[in-house]
C-alpha cells in the first residue's frame, strides 16, 4: 500500500514539475535505488523496505517532490507557513498520520529548543500556531506531513530570531534522563542502515509508570535529529494502544534507522496526567564491526554519563 502511495506521488510529481524541485532531491541524493525508481521503479516492485536508502533523510530539503515550505508573516508571537504544491499554489488538503494533517517540530541548530506543535489550517492554505520559537537563535523548523495524493514529507527551513544567542554545548551522551518528575531510561542503540529497537522506559518516584495515555495514536512520539545538519528521523512506534498487545508502558519501544554514524538527539514525547513531556537523550551512532551480526536491539550505549538532563516541557 505504502509503495503505491510513492508511485503515485512520483508520478504526479514528475508530470506536474518535470525535473524542477524534484530534481533536487535526486541529484543530492546518491542512493543507487532512487535510478530504480526514474526507469520503471524496479526496487519499489520488489517490495523491499528502502525507507532509508532511496532517499535522504527528512527535513533537510526545503523543497522537495514539488513541495515547497514558504514561511509566512504573520503577527508578533505566531508562526506561519504554507505548503506550495506541484502547481505552485498552497496545498490545502493533507491526509492525518498520527492524529494530525501537520506536525511542526522547530528546535535551534544546537539542538536544544525542541517544540512539536500543530498549527491550525486555514482555508487559504496558511499553517499557524503560536510560536514555538523560544528565544534568540537560528532555528530550524520541520513540516512533517503527507499531502493529500501525495506522499509522507518532511520539509525543512531555516529561521532566525534575533537577540542575543547563547550557544549550548550538545549534552553527553546518557542513558537516563529526566523531565518534569519523571525518569526516561533508554535500552538499545541505533547502528546506521539497520533498524534498531530502542526502548524508552518511564518511571516516577521509582515506581514504573504503567498508565501512559495515548499521544498521536501511540504511547510515545519519538523524534530524532542529527547533530551538524539536523537531518530529521522518523522513529516509529512499535505497537499502537489499540493493537490488543501494547501496554500503556512503562515501557515504548521504537524502531530506528539511523542514515549515518553521528550524534543524535532523541526527543520522546509522552503523555502522562493530561500533560505531554518532553524526554531528551544524546546518542551516539556507530558503525557495526565488520562481520556483525544485525541484531534488532543493540546493547545500550557505554562510556555516557548517567547524569540526567534537563527536558523541554510541551505547553
Ligand atoms: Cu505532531
Amino acid at each position: 500500500m505504502r509503495t503505491v502511495t510513492r508511485l503515485a506521488g512520483f508520478a504526479v510529481g514528475l508530470a506536474a514539475v518535470f525535473g524542477a524541485t524534484y530534481g533536487v532531491g535526486r541529484v543530492v541524493d546518491s542512493a543507487p535505488v532512487v535510478e530504480g525508481r526514474q526507469d520503471g521503479d524496479a526496487a519499489h516492485a520488489t517490495g523491499e523496505p528502502d525507507e532509508a536508502t532511496d532517499r535522504l533523510p527528512g527535513g533537510l530539503l526545503v523543497s522537495d517532490r514539488g513541495y515547497t515550505l514558504q514561511p509566512v508573516d504573520a503577527p508578533a508571537g505566531e508562526f506561519a507557513f504554507r505548503i506550495a504544491g506541484p502547481d505552485g499554489r498552497p496545498v490545502t488538503r493533507y491526509d492525518v498520520a498520527h492524529d494530525k494533517q501537520m506536525h511542526l517540530i522547530v528546535a535551534r541548530r544546537d539542538l536544544s529548543g525542541f517544540r512539536h506543535v500543530h498549527p491550525e489550517l486555514a482555508p487559504d492554505g496558511t499553517w499557524r500556531v503560536d510560536t514555538p520559537l523560544a528565544g534568540p537563535g537560528q532555528w530550524r523548523a520541520f513540516a512533517d506531513f503527507t499531502p493529500t495524493g501525495g506522499e509522507p514529507l518532511t520539509l525543512g527551513v531555516d529561521v532566525t530570531v534575533p537577540g542575543e544567542l547563547t550557544e549550548r554545548p550538545l549534552p553527553d551522551p546518557t542513558t537516563s534522563t529526566t523531565v518534569d518528575g519523571y525518569t526516561v531510561t533508554l535500552t538499545g542503540a541505533p547502528q546506521p542502515g539497520r533498524t534498531s529497537s530502542l526502548t524508552l522506559t518511564v518511571s516516577r518516584d521509582g515506581q514504573p509508570v504503567t498508565d501512559l495515555e495515548p499521544y498521536l495514536g501511540a504511547y510515545g512520539h519519538l523524534v530524532a535529529l542529527r547533530r551538524g545538519d539536523l537531518a530529521y528521523l522518523h522513529v516509529h512506534p512499535d505497537g499502537t494502544p489499540d493493537d490488543g498487545r501494547t501496554r500503556p508502558g512503562p515501557a515504548v519501544t521504537f524502531l530506528a534507522e539511523v542514515p549515518s554514524a553521528g550524534s543524535y538527539r532523541l526527543y520522546l514525547d509522552f503523555r502522562h496526567g493530561g500533560r505531554v513531556h518532553t524526554a531528551e537523550f544524546t546518542v551516539v551512532a556507530s558503525a557495526a564491526p565488520t562481520g556483525d551480526v544485525p541484531t534488532p536491539s543493540g546493547p545500550a550505549p557505554t562510556g555516557g554519563t548517567d547524569h540526567g538532563t534537563p527536558g523541554h516541557g510541551h505547553n
